[in-house]
């Protein structure tokens, strides 16, 4: 534990400096964590919403289709949760492969609690 030194010397002290010692928080704080979102539209079709989620994130064909169903009915759903720079690269990733299709689908991140 670190910790801080205060010297202390007042008016009406007159046993001279008294010394405090304070215990300072170890602040290492872990680096926050980013949710990968997908937004449902009504034109980008299932199956490459599937297609897109096996292949950026790693999901089977069921647990893809899944989400996709969960994005389909609720409106958006948490695709993943990966520090900054690797959230960053899959939202990239899927909102240039969905351009390249000329689909509309959306892809954005937000900071985890
Ligand atoms: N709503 C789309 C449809 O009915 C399917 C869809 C699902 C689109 C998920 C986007 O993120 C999405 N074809």
């Amino acid at each position: 534990m670190h910790q801080h030194v205060h010297m202390m010397a007042g008016p009406e002290n007159d046993d001279g400096d008294t010394v405090v010692v304070t215990d300072v928080k170890p602040k290492t704080k872990r680096p926050p964590l980013y949710k990968v979102l997908l937004l449902n539209d009504d034109y980008t079709p299932m199956e490459f919403v599937v297609h897109v989620l096996e292949r950026f994130f790693g999901l089977n064909h069921a647990q893809a289709f899944e989400i996709m169903l969960t994005v389909h009915k609720k409106g958006l759903a948490v695709v993943g949760v990966f520090s900054h720079e690797i959230a960053e690269t899959k939202v990239a990733q899927v909102m240039d492969y969905a351009r390249r299709h000329q689909h509309p689908l959306q892809c954005t991140m937000e900071k985890e609690e």
